[in-house]
């Protein structure tokens, strides 16, 4: 049987529609499966635990963007139109990827900014045969969700240390940043993207809502070596370290390339992802508000500075490198300076001048 078009059969234009991105652009399923054999330990585990995070992204995505809109249908009460409790999105998109992780028998071990402890996976066996533990923030800066700001997710994976085969300790999770096998984050924005790392630089990929599919728009993402943005929260300026203050004022100077752009969203995936895609530096000090700083070494900084480190910018606490830093607690909280490799080492260099200035 012939077929044939006729000459009214209408084509899109070839730049015009959605899906021409489809045509050109590998899918974020398509890269995993092509850089499998990168990863140190091929086995397939670290693989389906990115496609695991790929499909809770997708679910919380789909939450995430009609937050304003359940709040609408459900105003009168604790329940929303279907019945549904509401909850929470930190506490929703915590209970997305923990799911999500367990379904697939795939990890040994998650924690959680959202939990107070670990939780300890049995694999497909029921025992604990499983390599990997997965640490993670499952929704960052979810206080911007009621002024429709742009939140994340920020993840963090690596080898147990412990034996194959028994429960996970503490000691899994209680890794130096150094031993990350793999590091990412999902941004809630104007579009939606995944961007991670196994330690073969750093790879975006921006979410087509028509079809659910994530295409590769960011291949190799670095940080310019320079930046002209700071981001901190000023509002703590009086209660900044001296080192901290006389970097801010350097960035306001006006000599050569500066004054620099202030610009904090207040979310920090949202300001280092600015941040790598403009060049600058995040600043979260400590202050008298947060006496070690706010963020968690274990699972927003560590993760941060592996991507940092893998698109080219420097990731430190203002004199040590953060991915060295041996981790003693879960919910650990240390000063953080990311971004523009020489960016982060002028403030390094301030915060060096006024230690040594108290001596
Ligand atoms: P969270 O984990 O409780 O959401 O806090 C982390 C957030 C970061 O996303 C952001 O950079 C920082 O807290 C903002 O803190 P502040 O409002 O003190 O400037
Ligand atoms: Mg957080």
């Amino acid at each position: 049987m012939h077929c044939f078009l006729s000459k009214y059969t209408i084509f899109a234009p070839k730049n015009y529609n959605d899906f021409d991105m489809e045509e050109r652009n590998k899918t974020l399923g398509e890269f995993i499966i092509e850089k499998q054999e990168e990863f140190k330990y091929s086995s397939g585990e670290l693989s389906r635990i990115i496609n695991s995070i790929r499909l809770a992204a997708k679910v919380v995505n789909y939450k995430v963007n009609k937050a304003g809109l359940v709040d609408i249908i459900g105003a009168a009460g604790e329940q929303n139109i279907q019945g549904e409790d509401q909850q929470k999105l930190d506490v929703y998109a915590n209970e997305v990827f923990i799911q999500n992780l367990i379904n697939r028998e795939i990890v040994c071990g998650i924690a959680s900014e959202e939990n107070d402890d670990f939780i300890t996976v049995q694999g497909s066996d029921n025992g604990h045969n499983n390599k990997y533990v997965v640490l993670m923030d499952p929704l960052d800066g979810s206080s911007n969700i009621d002024v429709n700001v742009s939140v994340g997710t920020i993840f963090s994976v690596y080898r147990r240390v412990t034996p194959i085969g028994t429960p996970v300790k503490s000691e899994d999770f209680l890794q130096p940043g150094v031993n990350q096998v793999a590091a990412g984050y999902v941004i809630y924005g104007t579009s939606t993207m995944i961007v991670y790392t196994t330690g073969h630089g750093v790879n975006g990929f921006t979410l087509n809502p028509a079809i659910g599919t994530f295409y590769l728009s960011h291949p190799n993402m670095t940080f310019k070596k320079d930046g002209h943005i700071y981001s901190i929260n000023e509002g703590n300026y009086t209660h900044f370290p001296q080192g901290v203050k006389d970097y801010i004022k350097y960035c306001q100077t006006d000599e050569e390339d500066r004054p620099y752009t202030s610009r904090y969203i207040g979310s920090l995936v949202s300001d280092i992802h600015r941040n790598m895609i403009k060049g600058g530096i995040y600043i979260y000090p400590t202050s008298a508000k947060a006496p070690k700083g706010k963020l968690r070494l274990l699972y927003e900084c560590n993760p941060m500075a592996f991507i940092a480190e893998q698109a080219g910018g420097k990731a430190s606490d203002g004199m040590n490198r953060i991915m060295e830093i041996e981790p003693t607690e879960l919910h650990q909280r240390v000063p953080f300076f990311c971004g523009s490799y020489n960016m982060v080492e002028k403030a390094e260099e301030f915060m060096m001048k006024a230690k040594l200035s108290k001596y």
